[in-house]
């Protein structure tokens, strides 16, 4: 294993609340996106390094987020000093690649394609170059959310993860600096599976969690990037009490569903109602990539107990 390199960010894990707030508009407008891409060095876990490529220095990228009707202009740069093409497909196109041939962009060049945004839903974004496996894997992924016309139903939070597999030449938790392994992947076997590309990213004990209070309900954005893994997605200590699978907005939701597959290349939306406080951990209930490889995202529920739903020391009535 080779020594860790010195980082080019502190951090690569998006924040899960850093997203654009609701569209409050009741008309169709011109939006502007621009994302640029990044080759940099970061940690996977402390002492571990590796160089991912990334939109705008995070993962999973910006969400991204307009209304059905609206005319998005994309543009995608490709840093100076990058190594790479890379080019953007967003599964909210109706055109070829999905944009990627008209962002197919050289270190130092800027692309722009212009697209309607024609059907409502949760999609993902990902680079789409030949070695469109390695570049996603390395982190290139995020969700564009096409609101429907009316909007989305009210909530008191908004949260934003998204699960990737990284495939390295060392083993998960070795120190030094890890190349990325094209035979593990061809294999789909994984180093790491990571929620907002760093192991246990969003817990206690690395940058921290969102929280919500008991009584409130938030919504999480989901996007699993893959590139070849199927999520079980799971929330620990409670359940999804609305999911609309592959992100499928103007379908019905489910309810109550324990585990909802969430498929690479594909999203979910999904809501939380806190009734007890304690931590949610959300997971992939393909549990040895929970242990083993470092998926874990939490988010903390507030407030008094609410020993009618769980009472964790009942008085006994006998
Ligand atoms: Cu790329």
């Amino acid at each position: 294993m080779n020594q860790t390199q010195k980082p080019d960010l502190d951090r690569i894990a998006a924040d899960p609340t850093d997203i654009p707030a609701p569209i409050d508009r009741s008309s169709p407008k011109t939006v502007s996106v621009e994302l640029t891409t990044r080759e940099q060095v970061a940690e996977v876990e402390p002492g571990v390094t590796y160089t991912y490529m990334s939109f705008d220095e995070q993962i999973p990228g910006p969400m991204i987020r307009v209304r059905r009707g609206d005319t998005v202009e994309m543009t995608v740069h490709n840093a100076e000093g990058n190594s790479m093409p890379h080019n953007i497909d967003l599964h909210a196109v109706r055109g070829p690649g999905g944009g990627a041939e008209a962002s197919m962009v050289t270190p130092g060049e800027s692309a722009t394609f212009r697209f309607k945004a024609t059907y409502p839903g949760a999609f993902i974004y990902h680079c789409a170059v030949p070695n469109l496996d390695y570049h996603i894997s390395s982190g290139m992924f995020g969700m564009i959310l096409v609101e429907p016309e009316d909007g989305l139903p009210e909530v008191d939070h908004e949260f934003y993860f998204g699960q990737h597999e990284l495939y390295t030449t060392g083993e998960a938790g070795e120190k030094g600096h890890h190349d990325f392994d094209m035979e593990a992947m061809a294999a789909e076997n994984p180093t790491y599976v990571l929620m907002n590309g760093e192991k246990y990213a969003i817990t206690p004990d690395r940058y921290g969690v969102p929280s919500m209070r008991v009584g409130e309900t938030a919504r999480v954005f989901f996007v699993a990037g893959g590139p070849n893994q199927t999520s079980s997605f799971h929330p620990i200590g409670s359940v999804w009490d609305e999911v609309w699978p592959q992100g499928a907005i103007a379908s019905d939701p489910h309810r109550f569903v324990q585990t909802t597959p969430v498929q690479p290349g594909s999203c979910a939306i999904a809501t939380l109602h806190a009734e007890v406080p304690g931590p949610i951990k959300l997971v992939d209930h393909a549990l040895s990539r929970v242990a083993r490889k470092g998926l874990m995202g939490v988010i903390q529920r507030e407030g008094g107990e609410n020993t009618e739903v769980f009472d964790p020391e009942p008085q006994s009535n006998a």
